[in-house]
């Protein structure tokens, strides 16, 4: 079995957003697009020849096409070993933990995310460090560099791989293990969390719960550890069976997109809790009754509680928060007198951070949390986190996080997303608000002052790299903000994405509701912006 060379040619616009390339599935199928860009990585990632490699995905239409071909790339590219998650299926932070625990050189993961999948949806790839994290974007660039001078790809003339039987076997020079995809993260997770606690919990009868993997990756893990190693009843994960289509909807755990999770959330009968995660596992949203905790309160919470979990029980060492989540996690690093870093939008910011033993903790609006125990968000990590407290506090997830907001403020919070824009419009408005600007700081707009403005640019504090135009921020005297970018994550026009957060100390007016509480801001967001002139819309398409 030689190695063949195949000749190609470039094709434009592989360069990865903000969590890998994601592209409709049509595109991924034109001969040459999946290989090109699966060619530029072993190209560039020098210690995959002869090395390890983490290989799974989501499931989702393509997911096993897509791994065939990669192993036959790796094989003729020198690649020692590819460890592939049984049926070609890794979450993203269990193919985080598999590249951790072998000591893998490197990771393949096949996902879009909370995209929606089959043939006619999207498709995306990711590659992942050594670190078990997402690469930087010194390393998405050299790949993407490479794709556009790319002239041959190397594979091997071999038949498809058993992707179903747990075990070693060879292809060409490379073996090709199958692991079982939920057995190292379910350790990884007993080894955080207070289980015999959490157990205790369910089996005390009167706690009701519903776990949603919204039929995609994480249904088998959900139920082996909530209701195999949790004692959880049966049918506590719902849409537990990963589907290629993921039944036809968003795998995007939201108030949007999760309805019937939401809806058995509500009432005298409500659950007592509901959490739901997203296509690839590392998102997460967390319910109580009748109540639904933001994800920038979420990562709050978990910090200021942190010391309740055995794995976090020696103290943590600093937080970290992508910019436009909300700013309730500063205040809870400021009263434990550690550091809070504030990162540009995407997981692969917190890596050096997580590296470097400055932080523990960290955290996006976008319903994703995380911690140094892998280097990706993790969607489950995150709900076992939550059933840890919940057991450990003895209270409903309303009163932790009402106690929460009692001592240490209210960060009103929501963003509001308008879908498929007219990219060229969507371009116009963030430059016509960074020619604004330099106008703003001490201006005022209604009841508010504007105290600063700026297009946010970071400095990582471990390598110095730069990265630069991050999204518009505007900060109002009193703690308030409003933020502005473009989604690197779609893939059709560009999705206008408006953050918007206000802080309340006063505890009589912590019980608004979120939308009313920020009508005023709402309103000054879209003016300043010109939101309706120029995208012709005047509602946004999400609102979480
Ligand atoms: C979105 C979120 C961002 C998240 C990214 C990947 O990116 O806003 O916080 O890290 O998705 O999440 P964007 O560029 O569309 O705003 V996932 O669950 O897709 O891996
Ligand atoms: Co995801």
């Amino acid at each position: 079995m030689e190695p063949k060379v195949v000749a190609t040619q470039p094709f434009p616009g592989q360069r990865p957003g903000t969590s890998g390339l994601r592209k409709k599935v049509k595109m991924f199928q034109e001969p040459g697009y999946l290989e090109n860009f699966v060619q530029a990585i072993f190209d560039t990632q020098k210690e995959l020849t002869g090395g390890a490699l983490a290989l799974g995905g989501d499931g989702r239409y393509y997911n096993r096409t897509a791994i065939q071909t990669i192993l036959r790339m790796a094989a003729a590219n020198g690649v020692a070993k590819v460890l592939v998650g049984r049926g070609g299926i890794l979450s993203t932070p269990a193919a985080s933990h598999v590249i951790r625990k072998y000591g893998a050189q490197g990771g393949i993961v096949l996902s879009a995310s909370h995209n929606p999948g089959g043939p006619e949806e999207d498709f995306g790839i990711k590659f992942n460090t050594a670190n078990g994290g997402p690469a930087t974007e010194a390393i998405t660039e050299a790949i993407y560099t490479r794709t556009q001078q790319i002239d041959r790809y190397r594979t091997l003339d071999a038949a498809d791989q058993d992707l179903d039987a747990l075990g070693a076997s060879q292809l060409g020079k490379m073996v090709v293990e199958v692991l079982d995809p939920v057995a190292d993260y379910a350790d990884l997770m007993a080894s955080l969390f207070d289980f015999d606690a959490i157990r205790r919990l369910f089996a005390g009868g009167g706690f009701r719960m519903k776990f949603d993997a919204m039929n995609a990756v994480t249904g088998p893990y959900a139920t082996e550890i909530l209701e195999g190693h949790l004692g959880a009843p049966a049918g506590t994960v719902m849409n537990g069976v990963p589907l290629e289509d993921f039944g036809g909807g968003h795998p995007d755990p939201n108030l949007a997109h999760a309805q019937e999770l939401v809806a058995l959330c509500q009432g005298r009968e409500g659950l007592d809790f509901g959490a739901a995660s997203d296509g690839d596992g590392d998102r997460n949203m967390i319910l109580g009754r009748d109540f639904f905790v933001t994800p920038s309160d979420s990562l709050a919470v978990m910090a200021a509680n942190a010391h309740l979990v055995p794995g976090y029980a020696q103290g943590i060492v600093g937080v970290a928060r992508s910019m436009p989540t909300s700013q309730a996690a500063d205040r809870v690093a400021e009263r434990l007198g550690i550091p809070c870093y504030e990162t540009p939008t995407g997981w692969k910011f917190f890596g050096n951070l997580l590296d470097a033993g400055r932080i523990t903790l960290c955290g996006e609006e976008s319903f994703g949390s995380g911690s140094d125990h892998v280097r990706e968000k993790d969607g489950l990590w995150a709900v076992l986190f939550w059933l840890n407290l919940l057991a450990s506090r003895q209270e409903s997830v309303a009163d932790i996080v009402r106690d929460h907001w009692r001592r240490f403020g209210r960060n009103y919070y929501t963003r509001h997303d308008y879908e498929a824009v007219d990219a060229e419009a969507a371009e116009g408005l963030m430059d016509h608000l960074r020619i604004l600007l330099p106008t703003l700081p001490g201006k005022r707009m209604g009841a508010f002052k504007v105290a600063y403005a700026d297009d946010f640019a970071y400095t990582d504090p471990v390598d110095a790299s730069r990265s630069e135009r991050q999204g518009i921020r505007v900060g109002l005297e009193g703690g308030s903000r409003l933020v502005f970018r473009l989604s690197g994550t779609g893939t059709e026009g560009a999705t206008l994405r408006i953050y918007l957060e206000s802080y309340e100390p006063d505890p009589a007016k912590h019980g608004q509701e979120t939308q009313e509480a920020m009508t005023p801001l709402i309103l000054l967001a879209s003016e300043l912006a010109q939101i309706e002139a120029r995208t012709g819309r005047g509602e946004p398409d999400v609102v979480t």
